[in-house]
């Protein structure tokens, strides 16, 4: 049986980045079993706090920021910490050399729900630039290490660190993650859209006119009918790309016309974008690649679009 740390180690991960990440899948072991508790955990329902995004915080957001948050402090290989739960960069260890970005519990609006949820990380090195929240500001071609663990009906861990993507299923009789696919590829083309249709009137002209085409099924331009999709939740929409295929869109919307998307670049984007890439899709923003967005603020968003290359492609060609 192959151990992810083998497997790492075979990807010329240093000893210090693979300490790193199994800090990472140590908290996320704790997240998946109280999720699976559940209500008997106590952990379902919101608590009376707002995070820096203005939403509602989950009792679960703030429990698995914690586990992550502690679990990475206490390795001397972390530099500094960012999170959507956090409003400031989170100092580590003055000799660590790696920043770690995540979005502790991705979905959060299903955890009441009992549908998938995950937790989504990035890992880039220090540039050694003495203020820490300028440090974090670099672009999504500098991370090291990418991926997510998905809640679902089983617990999925999917990372890259730029030699592929492969996924990894929690055998909760040995409490390790067990290699399940280790050649993740993206087909070039799909029959299947995710966007959040009830923001349609919101959308700006190019994302309304592609959306018809792909209503407008065989007898439109495009000339096939396409399924839809949509679980509000990033990691579980990113996962069913990187299984079979499709395309996810959060595009601008004129709800909060100043606010670029919903979706968040540093801890949401970018290691989607890694993950995709490296599986043979494409990651972009409306107007540019997204691992080359030179990113402003560590809560910065960003408009989404992802996938099935050819499809990504045909959606962001539309002006
Ligand atoms: P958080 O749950 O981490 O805030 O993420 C945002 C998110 O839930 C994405 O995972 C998902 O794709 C999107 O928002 C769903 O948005 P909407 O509520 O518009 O369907």
């Amino acid at each position: 049986m192959t151990t992810l740390n083998d497997s790492l180690k075979q990807q010329e991960c240093d000893i210090s980045l693979i300490d790193v990440i199994q800090r990472i899948l140590s908290a996320s072991k704790d997240i998946s079993f109280r999720l699976q508790q559940g209500a008997l955990a106590g952990i379902l329902g919101a608590t009376e706090e707002e995070n820096v995004q203005g939403e509602t915080q989950k009792k679960l957001d703030v429990i698995s920021n914690d586990l992550l948050k502690d679990a990475l402090k206490a390795s001397p290989y972390v530099y500094g910490i960012a999170s959507e739960e956090e409003d400031f960069a989170v100092p580590g260890n003055d000799g660590g050399e790696y920043l770690v970005t995540y979005d502790p519990l991705d979905g959060s609006s299903n955890i009441d729900i009992n549908v998938s949820v995950g937790t989504i990380f990035s890992i880039m090195k220090t540039t050694g630039n003495s203020d820490l929240a300028q440090d974090f500001l670099q672009a999504g071609t500098n991370q090291v290490a990418a991926g997510y663990v998905l809640y679902g009906p089983s617990t999925i861990l999917v990372i890259t660190t730029g030699k592929g993507v492969s996924m990894w299923t929690l055998d909760n009789r040995i409490g390790e993650f067990v290699l399940t696919n280790d050649k993740v590829q993206i087909p070039a083309q799909t029959k299947e859209f995710a966007i959040n249709m009830s923001n349609q009137r919101f959308w700006a002209e190019p994302v309304q006119a592609y959306v018809a085409d792909l209503l407008a099924g065989e007898e439109g331009p495009i000339g096939k009918r396409f399924n839809m999709r949509w679980v509000a939740a990033m990691v579980a929409e990113v996962h069913r790309i990187l299984t079979r295929g499709g395309i996810f869109m959060y595009p601008w919307d004129g709800r909060e016309p100043s606010k670029p998307g919903k979706l968040r670049l540093m801890y949401e984007a970018n290691p989607m974008a890694m993950l995709v890439e490296q599986a043979g899709g494409l990651c972009r923003t409306d107007s540019e690649r997204m691992l080359e967005v030179a990113p402003t603020e560590i809560h910065q968003r960003v408009p989404v679009f992802l996938g099935s290359k050819e499809e990504v492609e045909r959606a962001v060609s539309y002006k």
